[in-house]
């Protein structure tokens, strides 16, 4: 893998969220938004690894970087933001109810599961080698029709791939404060699923886990589950000022941020060039969208 279309990828992800934060901040966006500033690896290493011709991917509130790696196309992400018929969603669903291809997000917490569960139960009678790949939160696996999508996922030896992201908290509450353990080993393997679990911070681990994790679901046609550690360096939505999240968590994830990895297999002027075109990619975006 080209470590430095890697780094373009997650950086476009990164600077189009803090755009987004600014033109809301701004009062120039309406509505709200869940950005994923600090979980890009997850979106970045599944646009190599799914093809939305074929597989199925859902997700929900928070896939603004899903949404932009699926489409390739960031204007269609911040054109629904804004209204604009070109948006994903025709304008009408916002950045939390989109689609494309075989695509699909909603807000409802992990409500993508079991729909996701549904998709697998019907790819497994078609014969194909296709595989439904769904991403959702650590909230999330609280939530009654997700842990039974867990246990369809098993029963009916779905060809479904979990993904977790725990990013240690479900709007502002931390997860050891609602779940016996900050990890989700025991519960999930007491449905009997392959876990694996990675950090985020090492893009390499990471795609290789997936990467591996995608292979087994693709060729067994059975689940597998995979849970992501990673951290979100914004608030939970537009207005959230993250006063609960302690200094030593932030400090810990800036010196472990997906982004500083990838950037330090690359010499200073290639980091330095690609900034200067994902800077100058998001201009553009933003005016296409404010001119169309
Ligand atoms: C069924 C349902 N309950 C509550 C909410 C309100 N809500 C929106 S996001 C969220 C927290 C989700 O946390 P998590 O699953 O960890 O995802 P994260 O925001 O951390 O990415 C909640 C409770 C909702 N959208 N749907
Ligand atoms: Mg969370």
């Amino acid at each position: 893998m080209d470590n430095k279309e890697v780094l373009q990828k997650m950086l476009l992800i990164r600077r189009m969220e803090q755009k987004i934060e600014s033109l809301f901040s701004q009062g120039l966006l309406r509505g709200t938004t869940h950005c994923c500033i600090g979980e890009e690896a997850v979106p970045v290493a599944l646009s190599y690894l799914i093809d939305i011709e074929k597989d199925y991917l859902c997700s929900g509130h928070r896939a603004h970087g899903l949404s932009m790696m699926v489409t390739g196309k960031p204007e269609m992400l911040l054109g629904e933001i804004m209204g604009k018929p070109f948006g994903m969603a025709k304008g009408l669903g916002g950045s939390q109810h989109v689609y494309y291809k075989n695509y699909f997000t909603n807000g409802i917490t992990g409500g993508m599961v079991p729909v996701s569960a549904g998709i697998a139960f019907a790819l497994k009678h078609d014969g194909t080698d296709a595989i439904a790949t769904v991403v959702f939160g650590d909230g999330a696996m609280n939530e009654g029709y997700v842990l039974e999508s867990l246990n369809l996922a098993k029963a009916y030896r779905l060809p479904m791939l979990l993904i977790l992201e725990n990013n240690g908290y479900a709007m502002s509450t931390p997860i050891e404060t609602v779940n016996p353990y900050s990890v989700f080993e025991d519960r999930v393997k007491g449905f009997d699923l392959p876990y694996h679990r990675v950090q985020a911070d090492n893009f390499d681990n990471l795609f290789s886990t997936l990467q591996n994790a995608v292979n087994a679901v693709r060729t067994e046609r059975e689940p597998q589950f995979v849970e992501v550690v990673t951290h979100r360096f914004c608030g939970h939505s537009k207005s959230d000022k993250r006063a609960y999240i302690p200094r030593e968590r932030d400090d810990y994830w800036h010196e472990h941020d997906c982004l500083k990895q990838v950037a330090e297999k690359l010499t200073p002027q290639e980091v330095e060039q690609i900034e200067a075109q994902v800077q100058q990619r998001v201009e553009q975006v933003y005016q296409y969208c404010l001119n169309n």
